[in-house]
């Protein structure tokens, strides 16, 4: 059976929730990183960098959010999966885009939001994250012009990876909804019964 690593409220959430739209048996082991299970010898054998989530399908096992739910979308071949090597690639562009476009930034606003203690977060730092997210959100919001998914059929992938990394901006204080399109199809991603699935995990 596959056997994912990880607690919900971390980036294991994407994958989990891959797996609750698959509707695939698994195995969740809650691998915590706030108590430091992440680097315990046995998990550093699962993934050697110390992260969450891994998934260990058989001998195979992975680690990176975006590649494992690209992986399970392939493995089971359904609405989530790229119908065609092009939209895989879109699936994939998407995915690295999402990861090194929006992700760090978001990542430095949630350090300046909620993570770091609060005298040392920076306000200006925050309201720095949410002026240059204009750029990619311009970017997914012309994209997604006049189409109901990244891949203009139904709900795949390509819009699971996207929007789980979208998922910190309300938190950093972007406000998804000025960006035309985006706001209706993020709303649409993140009210799937599997996102909420995935949560209560
Ligand atoms: N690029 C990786 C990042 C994974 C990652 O950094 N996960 C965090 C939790 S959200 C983690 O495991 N942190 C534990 C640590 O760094 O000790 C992915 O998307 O899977």
């Amino acid at each position: 059976m596959l056997k994912v690593y990880g607690v919900a409220n971390s980036r294991a959430h994407r994958t989990l929730w891959m797996l609750e739209e698959l509707g695939v048996e698994y195995e969740h082991v809650k691998t915590n990183f706030a108590t430091r299970e992440t680097r315990t010898p046995e998990y550093l054998a699962v993934n050697p960098n110390g992260h969450i989530p891994a998934l260990e399908d058989g001998d195979t096992i992975l680690w990176e959010s975006m590649a494992i739910n690209l992986y399970l979308a392939k493995k089971f071949a359904g609405p989530l999966s790229p119908s065609s090597l092009a939209d895989e690639g879109h699936a994939l562009k998407w995915s690295v885009w999402a990861m090194t476009e929006v992700e760090p930034l978001l990542v430095t606003g949630l350090r300046h939001s909620v993570m770091l203690p609060p005298e040392q977060r920076d306000p200006a730092k925050r309201a720095a994250v949410v002026s240059s997210l204009d750029v990619p959100l311009g970017v997914l919001a012309a994209a997604l012009e006049g189409r109901d998914s990244l891949l203009g059929g139904d709900f795949s992938v390509a819009d699971l990876n996207v929007s789980s990394v979208l998922t910190w901006a309300p938190i950093v204080g972007v406000e998804i909804a000025r960006y035309g399109a985006v706001g209706p199809w993020f709303e649409r991603c993140v009210g799937r019964p599997a996102f909420t699935r995935a949560q209560q995990r």
